[in-house]
């Protein structure tokens, strides 16, 4: 078999590896601060938990299954995590829960910068121990390429300490959260440094990180820190009142496009180093669906979660018919895939994949 190289340095250079999610074993998991915080007030989710039905599970893995079959079929290497046992309960010395999360996202735990691919904190209890499900991945890359970094962010401690008590209520109403979100008062604290993979765009030199949920400003610090080759920028989007993960918010498509949630606008001060570099913002064109399918965490915006495969293809979930017309219109091959029935795993195709391999090299886009 081919043995591996680690290197990605943006979100749309072509795509030739790539790990794929599993839906395996998924739960959802019992009350906590940072992700009841998410959980929408008007949710079929509020206050159940448990294993997730196993014919939700079968389906969501048949489409990962036939999703990684189509990435292969162009000839791109997948690869698929090992679930581990996510029905057992996640116990540190800090804080304990009853079960854990699942084997989906990987966007949302694993970063590929470059040649490094770096473990996020995570800010959900459930997801503490997530990153053992791509070990035996990152393990055989460490073996089979010598220059590959495989890194850890350090571990956060989760206490009550990390989660504004203000969150902890389902009553809290829209109007609130969006006064919240504008003042950048979001439910985790500055306790300690937090961040989700997910809430990282990566635009070669430069890296734009979402504040928001589940990524506090010690966590965009700690990143700036990490990677002192990059301009590390923090943005933020005052019309979601659930930020969380960048991914269904900005979605950059090629050098100098990016497609931006008409709802989740981003403020004009962060858009000047785009637009001094001649890049566009465009609105995304609107959902298909008026409702995201049941027990579902992500909003109806997984629309916009694409997979570029290379500056000119991008993977669009089949059903969203108005963002595949928008891309077509936009000059790009739409390969378009079934993924609906999985989005209640945590997302869309952005999401259930990581980086291993564009080609490619570390470009300063904002000079
Ligand atoms: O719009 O619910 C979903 C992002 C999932 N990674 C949303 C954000």
């Amino acid at each position: 078999m081919q043995k591996t190289t680690v290197n990605s340095w943006n979100e749309w250079d072509p795509l030739k590896h790539v790990i794929v999610g599993r839906a395996d074993d998924c739960h959802i998991p019992p009350a906590e601060p940072a992700l009841d915080a998410k959980v929408p007030e008007d949710s079929d989710m509020r206050g159940q938990w448990g294993r997730r039905p196993q014919d939700t599970i079968d389906e969501a893995n048949e489409l990962l299954d036939a999703f990684a079959a189509q990435l292969t079929k162009r000839g791109i290497r997948v690869d698929r995590p090992t679930p581990i046992n996510h029905a057992l309960p996640a116990t540190t010395p800090d804080f304990h829960t009853d079960s854990q999360f699942g084997c989906m996202p990987p966007r949302d735990v694993l970063l590929t910068v470059g040649s490094e691919i770096l473990e996020a904190t995570m800010s959900y209890r459930c997801r503490w121990f997530e990153y053992l499900n791509y070990r035996p991945l990152l393990q055989q890359y460490w073996e089979e390429d010598p220059n590959f970094r495989h890194e850890a962010a350090p571990k956060p401690r989760l206490t009550d300490a990390d989660y504004h008590p203000d969150y902890l209520s389902d009553k809290i109403g829209t109007e609130k959260r969006l006064q919240w979100a504008a003042e950048k008062f979001f439910v985790t604290t500055e306790e300690e440094p937090l961040f989700d993979a997910a809430d990282v765009l990566r635009f070669g030199r430069d890296l734009v990180v979402q504040h928001g949920f589940t990524t506090n400003l010690k966590g965009i610090e700690w990143l700036r820190r990490h990677f002192p080759d990059h301009r590390v920028h923090a943005v933020n989007f005052p019309g979601d009142p659930y930020p969380i993960h960048i991914d269904a918010t900005f979605t950059p498509l090629r050098p100098g496009l990016i497609l931006n949630n008409p709802g989740r606008r981003l403020p004009d001060d962060q858009r000047k180093m785009f637009e001094a570099n001649g890049w566009e913002i465009k609105d995304a064109a609107q959902p298909a669906h008026n409702t995201p399918p049941p027990l579902c965490y992500s909003s109806t915006w997984l629309s916009m979660n694409v997979l570029v495969l290379d500056p000119k293809t991008v993977c669009v979930e089949a059903s969203e018919v108005y963002q595949m017309e928008q891309m077509d219109r936009l000059g790009l091959e739409v390969v378009p895939v079934n993924l609906r029935g999985a989005y209640a795993f945590g997302g869309g195709l952005h999401c259930c994949t990581a980086d291993v391999y564009r080609e490619g090299s570390c470009e300063d886009y904002f000079p």
